[in-house]
Parts: C-alpha cells; sequence; structure tokens
C-alpha cells in the first residue's frame, strides 16, 4: 500500500474516494476537506467567532484542532452532564476536553449542568421521565439548550459539532424510514438562524467518514475518551450504523452518496417549503428566549419548572 501522492509507506485507503495516503499526507488531506466543506455549504469565515461544541470524543476534538490548524477563530464549550456509570464518563471526558484547549492554548467554556440547574442529567431525567431508563431525549434537549444559550451570550456568531458522515447518514436513514418531512428539511450541513433565538449551527464534519475520523485523531496524537457514554449502548444509531457500515463494506461511498444525494434532492426542491411550516411558526419563549412552538414557556422550562417543584 502505497500512498499516492509520495510513494511513501500509506497508512489509510480511502477506498470512496480511491486513495491512499501516508500520514503526513493525510493530515494534510483532512483539513482541506473540512475547509472544502465550510466553503461549499457557507458555513463560516475567518471573521466569525466560532464555538465548537466539544464532549471529550474523537470527533469534536478533531475538529477543534483542524479548525485551529485552519486558521479559524475558535473557542470550546464542554458541557458537564454528571454521567459516571462506572467509567466516570463526564469527568474523563471534562479532564480531556481541558487538557486538549490547555496544551493548544485555546479557550474553553464550561457549563456543569447540575451546577447550573441543581441536578445532573440523569438526575432529571428520573424525575421528569417516570419510568424511562434512558435519559437520552432529556438530554439533548438540555445539551440543545445550553449550545444555544452559550453561543448567544457569548456573542459567538456560529455553533460547531462534531458529527461526522456516519453520524449524519444514521438520522438520515432514520428520518427516511418514518417519512419524517419536518426533520428531514432541516436536516443538513447548516441550521441557518432564521428564526429569532437561535445561532446558526454548522457540522463541518459532514462529509468525513467515522473511521477517517478516528485515523485522524490518532495520527495527530490527540488524547481522547474512547469509551461512549453508557447510555449509548443498544440505540437504534447504532444498529443504523451498523447496517450503513454492512452496506459501505460492498459498496465504498454507499455513505457518502446517500447523503450527498439528499442534499442535492432537498436543494432541487424535493421537500416543500410547507414542511418546514412548523418551524417558522416558532416564536421565543417568555422565560429563556429560545425558540419554541407552544404557547407559553418552552419544554426545556416546563421541565426545569417540574425540577424544582
Ligand atoms: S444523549 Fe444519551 Fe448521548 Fe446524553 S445520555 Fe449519553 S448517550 S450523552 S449523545
Ligand atoms: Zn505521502
Ligand atoms: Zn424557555
Amino acid at each position: 500500500m502505497k500512498c499516492r501522492k509520495c510513494g511513501g509507506r500509506g497508512v489509510i485507503n480511502l477506498r470512496q474516494h480511491k486513495l491512499i495516503l501516508c500520514k503526513e499526507h493525510f493530515l494534510e488531506w483532512m483539513p482541506e476537506q473540512v475547509q472544502r466543506s465550510i466553503e461549499k455549504y457557507h458555513m463560516f469565515t475567518p471573521q466569525e467567532r466560532v464555538l465548537v461544541a466539544v464532549s471529550g470524543g474523537k470527533d469534536s476534538l478533531s475538529l477543534w484542532d483542524i479548525l485551529t490548524r485552519l486558521g479559524y477563530q475558535t473557542d470550546g464549550l464542554y458541557i458537564g452532564l454528571g454521567i459516571d456509570g462506572g467509567v466516570n464518563y463526564s469527568e474523563e471526558s471534562q479532564r480531556l476536553a481541558e487538557q486538549f484547549a490547555q496544551d493548544h492554548h485555546l479557550k474553553l467554556h464550561i457549563v456543569k449542568v447540575a451546577e447550573e440547574y441543581g441536578q445532573s442529567v440523569p438526575e432529571i431525567a428520573t424525575r421528569t421521565h417516570h419510568g424511562q431508563t434512558k435519559p437520552c431525549s432529556v438530554c439533548g434537549r438540555i445539551k440543545r439548550h445550553i449550545m444555544n444559550r452559550t453561543a448567544r451570550e457569548q456573542g459567538y456568531d456560529v455553533l460547531a459539532t462534531g458529527h461526522n458522515l456516519d453520524d449524519e447518514a444514521a438520522v438520515l436513514f432514520s428520518n427516511t424510514l418514518n417519512w419524517s418531512p419536518g426533520y428531514l428539511v432541516r436536516q443538513g450541513p447548516v441550521l441557518e438562524a432564521d428564526i429569532p433565538g437561535v445561532v446558526r449551527k454548522v457540522k463541518p464534519l459532514c462529509r468525513i467518514y467515522e473511521r477517517e475520523m478516528t485515523a485522524y485523531a490518532l495520527l495527530q496524537g490527540i488524547e481522547y475518551i474512547y469509551d461512549e457514554c453508557p447510555f449509548a449502548v443498544g440505540a437504534t444509531s447504532i444498529y443504523y450504523k451498523e447496517l450503513l457500515n454492512r452496506l459501505e463494506a460492498d459498496r465504498p461511498g454507499a455513505k457518502l452518496n446517500f447523503y450527498l444525494t439528499f442534499l442535492q434532492a432537498k436543494k432541487s426542491g424535493l421537500f416543500s417549503a410547507s414542511a418546514d411550516a412548523g418551524r417558522k411558526s416558532l416564536h421565543p419563549c417568555p422565560t429563556c428566549g429560545q425558540p419554541t412552538s407552544v404557547d407559553g414557556e418552552c419544554a426545556f422550562c416546563r421541565m426545569m419548572e417540574r425540577v424544582k417543584s
């Protein structure tokens, strides 16, 4: 296996691009690809301030690394969920996020759910979702709220997350199996700040395969948390990822093609504007100012009211 660029020892075979690269050229290739996505989807410019949501995992820390290498103005945001599950998941992931920020002289905002709202994510989940074992829906809502709030309060132009192609393809697969027009019309590399109270959200890694991100983190020497959140075990998204991996093994590039042709179809108007009508009817929550579709307080604020009482 020889690097196509220099003939040196190849370390990765990018089958979908029919490209073998050595360590040096792979580490060069990656930021070029990310830069192309940033430009293609008009994610942000060097003049804008980017808040990178970091979990301590390989994708978000590598994203932060790549954006820094590309010269963008980035700070990080770590959200302490208060999940231990035997591996001290939250503590260890925070340590790795802090270490990365320190090593690269970058600024990291830390928001701990328990300190901010009196209880950790699993505690809030037990109090609000009787009998439900997984805190994931509560967790997702809390994370989205905190990411958007921090970005707004601290004056960032855009919020970047480390979702890779495998994540996006799995979500697309799920949305397609259910034909969820509302979700499909909103899925994409950029979610514009088109309603009051939200910042622009972008996914610069949306065209990069998960295995490429793992290779990047390892070859670039980024220390990240290997363990998944203990609540991720058995998630449907993992099952969909496995199915898509089987497809990819037989047809290299299938995953990328699935995602990119979806984006093209969306661009050519496959999903009518009416599917997005729900989003346009959102209005700011009287308490926190973030968008909601219900009259009165948003679901997050109501949840927190219930937790307090
Ligand atoms: S939602 Fe669920 Fe994740 Fe929150 S509780 Fe863990 S697995 S971290 S992406
Ligand atoms: Zn090379
Ligand atoms: Zn609210």
